[in-house]
Protein backbone atom coordinates (compact mmCIF):
# COMPACT_ATOMS: atom_id res chain seq x y z
CA UNK A 1 0.00 0.00 0.00
CA UNK A 2 1.21 3.72 -1.05
CA UNK A 3 0.93 6.38 0.97
CA UNK A 4 -1.66 8.87 0.08
CA UNK A 5 0.64 12.22 -0.05
CA UNK A 6 3.85 10.71 -1.90
CA UNK A 7 5.41 7.30 -3.49
CA UNK A 8 6.89 5.60 -0.50
CA UNK A 9 5.70 2.67 0.94
CA UNK A 10 3.03 3.48 3.57
CA UNK A 11 3.93 2.59 7.32
CA UNK A 12 0.09 2.95 8.62
CA UNK A 13 -3.30 2.23 7.11
CA UNK A 14 -5.77 3.86 9.32
CA UNK A 15 -9.12 2.10 8.34
CA UNK A 16 -11.50 4.69 10.21
CA UNK A 17 -9.84 7.41 8.27
CA UNK A 18 -9.56 5.74 5.04
CA UNK A 19 -5.70 7.09 4.86
CA UNK A 20 -2.39 5.28 4.49
CA UNK A 21 0.52 7.24 5.17
CA UNK A 22 4.44 6.55 4.74
CA UNK A 23 6.35 7.52 8.28
CA UNK A 24 7.65 10.83 7.65
CA UNK A 25 3.77 11.72 6.21
CA UNK A 26 2.57 10.07 9.39
CA UNK A 27 4.83 11.92 11.69
CA UNK A 28 3.77 15.26 9.72
CA UNK A 29 0.23 14.43 10.12
CA UNK A 30 -0.26 13.21 14.05
CA UNK A 31 1.97 17.16 14.32
CA UNK A 32 -0.81 18.66 12.56
CA UNK A 33 -3.50 16.65 14.18
CA UNK A 34 -2.48 17.53 17.72
CA UNK A 35 -2.21 20.75 16.47
CA UNK A 36 -6.07 20.89 15.14
CA UNK A 37 -7.26 19.54 18.42
CA UNK A 38 -5.74 21.97 20.33
CA UNK A 39 -7.48 24.58 19.05
CA UNK A 40 -10.44 23.02 18.20
CA UNK A 41 -11.28 22.51 22.11
CA UNK A 42 -9.55 25.73 23.11
CA UNK A 43 -7.16 23.64 25.18
CA UNK A 44 -4.65 25.96 25.79
CA UNK A 45 -2.10 28.76 24.01
CA UNK A 46 1.58 29.50 23.24
CA UNK A 47 1.29 31.76 26.07
CA UNK A 48 0.43 29.18 28.65
CA UNK A 49 2.93 27.45 31.11
CA UNK A 50 2.07 23.81 30.13
CA UNK A 51 2.84 21.03 32.67
CA UNK A 52 2.00 16.88 31.24
CA UNK A 53 1.74 14.14 33.36
CA UNK A 54 4.28 11.83 32.13
CA UNK A 55 4.31 7.96 32.89
CA UNK A 56 7.03 6.49 30.88
CA UNK A 57 4.78 5.13 28.26
CA UNK A 58 4.05 5.70 24.75
CA UNK A 59 1.10 8.15 25.09
CA UNK A 60 2.83 10.60 27.84
CA UNK A 61 5.84 10.75 26.06
CA UNK A 62 4.57 11.01 22.58
CA UNK A 63 2.70 14.25 23.89
CA UNK A 64 5.44 15.54 25.29
CA UNK A 65 7.26 15.28 22.58
CA UNK A 66 4.53 16.44 20.32
CA UNK A 67 3.91 19.50 22.15
CA UNK A 68 7.88 20.33 22.34
CA UNK A 69 7.55 20.07 18.59
CA UNK A 70 5.01 22.40 18.38
CA UNK A 71 6.95 24.72 20.09
CA UNK A 72 4.57 24.89 23.95
CA UNK A 73 6.30 25.84 27.12
CA UNK A 74 6.45 22.38 28.42
CA UNK A 75 7.65 20.91 31.09
CA UNK A 76 7.05 17.09 32.46
CA UNK A 77 5.65 15.62 35.84
CA UNK A 78 6.95 11.98 37.14
CA UNK A 79 4.67 10.59 39.54
CA UNK A 80 6.67 7.96 41.19
CA UNK A 81 3.70 5.66 42.79
CA UNK A 82 6.34 2.83 43.97
CA UNK A 83 4.32 -0.14 42.42
CA UNK A 84 7.64 -1.83 42.71
CA UNK A 85 6.64 -5.59 42.60
CA UNK A 86 9.20 -7.96 40.66
CA UNK A 87 9.17 -6.13 37.70
CA UNK A 88 10.15 -2.82 39.42
CA UNK A 89 7.05 -0.84 37.42
CA UNK A 90 8.21 2.57 38.54
CA UNK A 91 11.85 2.48 38.88
CA UNK A 92 11.78 1.67 35.22
CA UNK A 93 9.10 3.93 34.04
CA UNK A 94 10.56 6.73 35.77
CA UNK A 95 13.75 5.73 34.06
CA UNK A 96 11.99 6.12 30.64
CA UNK A 97 10.45 9.65 31.39
CA UNK A 98 13.95 10.81 33.28
CA UNK A 99 16.09 9.68 29.41
CA UNK A 100 13.55 11.41 27.28
CA UNK A 101 13.96 14.61 29.14
CA UNK A 102 17.83 14.60 29.32
CA UNK A 103 17.42 13.44 25.52
CA UNK A 104 15.62 16.85 24.70
CA UNK A 105 16.96 19.41 26.90
CA UNK A 106 13.41 18.78 28.92
CA UNK A 107 12.42 19.63 32.44
CA UNK A 108 10.85 17.08 34.59
CA UNK A 109 9.40 17.66 37.89
CA UNK A 110 9.56 14.19 39.84
CA UNK A 111 7.33 13.43 43.00
CA UNK A 112 8.29 10.70 45.13
CA UNK A 113 4.63 9.49 46.91
CA UNK A 114 7.03 7.06 49.35
CA UNK A 115 9.20 9.93 50.07
CA UNK A 116 6.64 12.23 50.75
CA UNK A 117 3.70 10.84 52.66
CA UNK A 118 5.83 8.02 54.09
CA UNK A 119 4.18 4.66 52.06
CA UNK A 120 3.98 3.74 48.51
CA UNK A 121 0.52 3.61 46.87
CA UNK A 122 0.33 -0.22 47.56
CA UNK A 123 0.82 0.42 50.59
CA UNK A 124 -1.52 3.29 51.36
CA UNK A 125 -4.24 1.25 49.43
CA UNK A 126 -3.59 -1.94 52.19
CA UNK A 127 -4.57 0.46 55.06
CA UNK A 128 -7.84 1.76 52.89
CA UNK A 129 -10.92 0.56 52.41
CA UNK A 130 -11.14 2.14 48.67
CA UNK A 131 -11.23 -0.45 45.94
CA UNK A 132 -11.83 -4.02 46.05
CA UNK A 133 -8.16 -4.98 47.11
CA UNK A 134 -6.84 -3.20 44.26
CA UNK A 135 -5.07 0.29 44.57
CA UNK A 136 -6.16 2.07 41.52
CA UNK A 137 -8.60 4.03 43.20
CA UNK A 138 -6.30 5.31 45.96
CA UNK A 139 -3.84 5.74 43.16
CA UNK A 140 -6.09 7.82 41.34
CA UNK A 141 -6.96 10.03 44.17
CA UNK A 142 -3.35 10.54 45.20
CA UNK A 143 -2.59 11.29 41.67
CA UNK A 144 -5.34 13.94 40.81
CA UNK A 145 -4.39 15.38 44.18
CA UNK A 146 -0.46 15.93 43.77
CA UNK A 147 -0.71 17.12 40.02
CA UNK A 148 -2.83 19.64 41.29
CA UNK A 149 -1.27 20.52 44.13
CA UNK A 150 2.83 20.75 42.05
CA UNK A 151 0.83 22.73 38.81
CA UNK A 152 -0.48 25.25 41.57
CA UNK A 153 2.86 25.49 43.40
CA UNK A 154 4.76 25.99 40.25
CA UNK A 155 2.79 28.48 38.27
CA UNK A 156 1.99 26.13 35.67
CA UNK A 157 -1.52 27.43 33.65
CA UNK A 158 -2.52 24.06 32.56
CA UNK A 159 -1.68 20.24 33.49
CA UNK A 160 -2.42 17.89 30.30
CA UNK A 161 -2.65 13.97 30.04
CA UNK A 162 -1.94 11.44 26.76
CA UNK A 163 -5.40 10.16 27.88
CA UNK A 164 -6.19 8.58 24.09
CA UNK A 165 -9.35 7.83 22.17
CA UNK A 166 -9.54 3.83 23.44
CA UNK A 167 -9.18 5.45 27.05
CA UNK A 168 -12.11 7.73 26.64
CA UNK A 169 -14.29 5.10 25.16
CA UNK A 170 -13.95 2.64 27.44
CA UNK A 171 -14.47 5.68 29.66
CA UNK A 172 -17.89 6.22 28.30
CA UNK A 173 -18.87 3.23 28.00
CA UNK A 174 -19.00 2.52 31.81
CA UNK A 175 -20.82 5.48 32.38
CA UNK A 176 -23.19 5.04 29.99
CA UNK A 177 -23.71 1.15 31.27
CA UNK A 178 -24.75 3.17 34.37
CA UNK A 179 -25.98 5.83 33.24
CA UNK A 180 -24.09 8.06 35.49
CA UNK A 181 -25.27 11.51 34.32
CA UNK A 182 -22.70 13.34 37.10
CA UNK A 183 -19.79 11.02 35.75
CA UNK A 184 -21.08 11.99 31.52
CA UNK A 185 -20.93 15.80 32.60
CA UNK A 186 -17.39 15.78 33.79
CA UNK A 187 -15.74 13.50 31.05
CA UNK A 188 -14.36 16.28 29.23
CA UNK A 189 -11.35 17.09 27.53
CA UNK A 190 -11.31 20.30 28.46
CA UNK A 191 -12.40 21.07 32.20
CA UNK A 192 -11.92 24.86 33.30
CA UNK A 193 -9.67 25.89 36.54
CA UNK A 194 -11.71 26.57 39.17
CA UNK A 195 -12.16 27.19 43.35
CA UNK A 196 -8.56 25.69 43.14
CA UNK A 197 -9.04 23.20 40.18
CA UNK A 198 -6.04 23.79 37.77
CA UNK A 199 -7.29 23.81 34.04
CA UNK A 200 -7.20 19.94 32.79
CA UNK A 201 -6.91 18.69 29.10
CA UNK A 202 -6.60 15.90 27.25
CA UNK A 203 -4.42 16.65 23.78
CA UNK A 204 -4.88 13.22 22.66
CA UNK A 205 -8.64 12.22 23.01
CA UNK A 206 -9.20 11.77 19.72
CA UNK A 207 -6.18 9.88 18.76
CA UNK A 208 -6.86 5.73 18.53
CA UNK A 209 -4.20 4.14 21.17
CA UNK A 210 -2.81 2.40 17.93
CA UNK A 211 -1.74 5.53 16.62
CA UNK A 212 0.15 6.98 19.85
CA UNK A 213 1.80 4.39 19.79
CA UNK A 214 2.76 4.38 15.62
CA UNK A 215 3.84 7.66 16.69
CA UNK A 216 6.14 7.02 19.55
CA UNK A 217 7.58 4.03 17.13
CA UNK A 218 8.06 6.25 13.96
CA UNK A 219 9.45 9.33 16.02
CA UNK A 220 11.96 6.76 18.14
CA UNK A 221 10.88 7.72 21.26
CA UNK A 222 11.86 4.49 23.62
CA UNK A 223 9.20 4.23 25.98
CA UNK A 224 7.57 1.45 28.83
CA UNK A 225 5.92 -1.07 27.23
CA UNK A 226 4.64 -3.15 30.21
CA UNK A 227 1.14 -2.11 31.52
CA UNK A 228 1.11 -1.30 35.21
CA UNK A 229 0.56 -4.47 36.84
CA UNK A 230 -2.35 -3.51 38.75
CA UNK A 231 -3.99 -2.51 35.20
CA UNK A 232 -4.76 -6.72 34.43
CA UNK A 233 -8.54 -7.75 34.61
CA UNK A 234 -9.51 -4.33 35.02
CA UNK A 235 -13.02 -2.94 33.77
CA UNK A 236 -11.31 -0.69 31.24
CA UNK A 237 -9.40 -3.30 29.36
CA UNK A 238 -12.38 -5.00 29.36
CA UNK A 239 -14.28 -2.45 28.05
CA UNK A 240 -11.62 -1.54 25.43
CA UNK A 241 -11.46 -5.68 24.19
CA UNK A 242 -15.30 -5.18 23.46
CA UNK A 243 -14.62 -1.75 21.52
CA UNK A 244 -12.38 -3.53 19.81
CA UNK A 245 -13.89 -6.22 18.11
CA UNK A 246 -16.77 -3.47 17.33
CA UNK A 247 -14.17 -1.50 15.74
CA UNK A 248 -12.76 -4.44 13.34
CA UNK A 249 -16.20 -5.27 12.15
CA UNK A 250 -16.85 -1.09 11.39
CA UNK A 251 -13.77 0.83 11.64
CA UNK A 252 -14.41 3.91 13.05
CA UNK A 253 -17.27 3.36 15.19
CA UNK A 254 -15.29 4.10 18.42
CA UNK A 255 -14.23 7.53 16.71
CA UNK A 256 -17.69 8.38 15.72
CA UNK A 257 -19.27 7.31 19.27
CA UNK A 258 -16.73 9.35 21.51
CA UNK A 259 -17.36 12.50 19.14
CA UNK A 260 -21.19 12.49 19.10
CA UNK A 261 -20.59 12.40 22.88
CA UNK A 262 -18.58 15.45 23.00
CA UNK A 263 -21.60 17.09 20.88
CA UNK A 264 -24.23 16.28 22.78
CA UNK A 265 -22.29 17.00 25.53
CA UNK A 266 -21.93 20.31 24.11
CA UNK A 267 -25.17 20.72 23.68
CA UNK A 268 -26.17 20.47 27.16
CA UNK A 269 -28.14 17.29 27.52
CA UNK A 270 -26.45 16.35 30.69
CA UNK A 271 -25.92 20.08 32.12
CA UNK A 272 -29.29 19.81 34.13
CA UNK A 273 -28.65 16.74 35.85
CA UNK A 274 -29.42 16.18 39.47
CA UNK A 275 -26.54 14.11 40.08
CA UNK A 276 -24.45 16.84 38.47
CA UNK A 277 -21.94 18.43 41.09
CA UNK A 278 -21.23 22.16 40.26
CA UNK A 279 -17.57 23.10 40.87
CA UNK A 280 -19.00 26.20 42.27
CA UNK A 281 -21.06 23.98 45.09
CA UNK A 282 -17.34 22.42 46.12
CA UNK A 283 -16.02 23.83 49.87
CA UNK A 284 -12.40 23.82 50.45
CA UNK A 285 -10.57 21.59 52.82
CA UNK A 286 -9.34 22.52 55.98
CA UNK A 287 -5.91 20.61 55.88
CA UNK A 288 -4.79 20.96 52.22
CA UNK A 289 -6.62 23.72 50.90
CA UNK A 290 -8.19 22.09 47.57
CA UNK A 291 -11.96 21.66 46.60
CA UNK A 292 -13.40 19.16 48.12
CA UNK A 293 -17.49 17.77 47.39
CA UNK A 294 -17.19 17.09 51.14
CA UNK A 295 -18.38 18.96 54.12
CA UNK A 296 -15.10 18.69 55.88
CA UNK A 297 -11.87 17.67 54.61
CA UNK A 298 -10.98 16.06 51.12
CA UNK A 299 -10.79 12.08 50.26
CA UNK A 300 -7.22 12.76 49.94
CA UNK A 301 -6.67 14.28 53.40
CA UNK A 302 -8.86 11.66 55.23
CA UNK A 303 -7.35 9.08 52.95
CA UNK A 304 -3.58 9.98 54.27
CA UNK A 305 -4.79 10.62 57.93
CA UNK A 306 -3.52 14.83 57.34
CA UNK A 307 -4.05 16.44 60.60
CA UNK A 308 -5.82 19.80 60.64
S1 LIG B 1 -0.97 3.23 37.66
FE1 LIG B 1 -2.32 3.38 39.42
FE2 LIG B 1 -3.04 2.88 36.89
FE3 LIG B 1 -1.46 1.14 38.17
S2 LIG B 1 -2.31 1.32 40.22
FE4 LIG B 1 -4.05 1.34 38.85
S3 LIG B 1 -4.38 3.52 38.54
S4 LIG B 1 -3.22 0.63 36.94
S5 LIG B 1 -3.36 4.36 35.31
ZN1 LIG C 1 4.47 9.91 2.20
ZN1 LIG D 1 -7.42 17.94 51.78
Amino acid sequence: MKCRKCTQNASINMRQHRLALCKDHYLEWFVDQTQRFIKKYRMFTHQDKVLVAVSGGKDSLALWDVLYKLEYKVDGLYIDLGIDHDESYSQVSKDYALDYAQANGLHLETFDVKGNYGNTIPDINKRSRRGNGKPCSVCGLVKRHVMNDIAYQKGYTVLVTGHNLDDEVAVLFGNTLTWSLDLLSRQKNVLEDSNGLIRKTKPFCRFYERETAAYAILAGIPYMYDECPYSTGSKSLQYKELLNQLEEKSPGIKLNYYVRFLQIQKAGIFANSEDTIEPEKLSICPSCGQPTSNSGQCAFCKLLKINQ
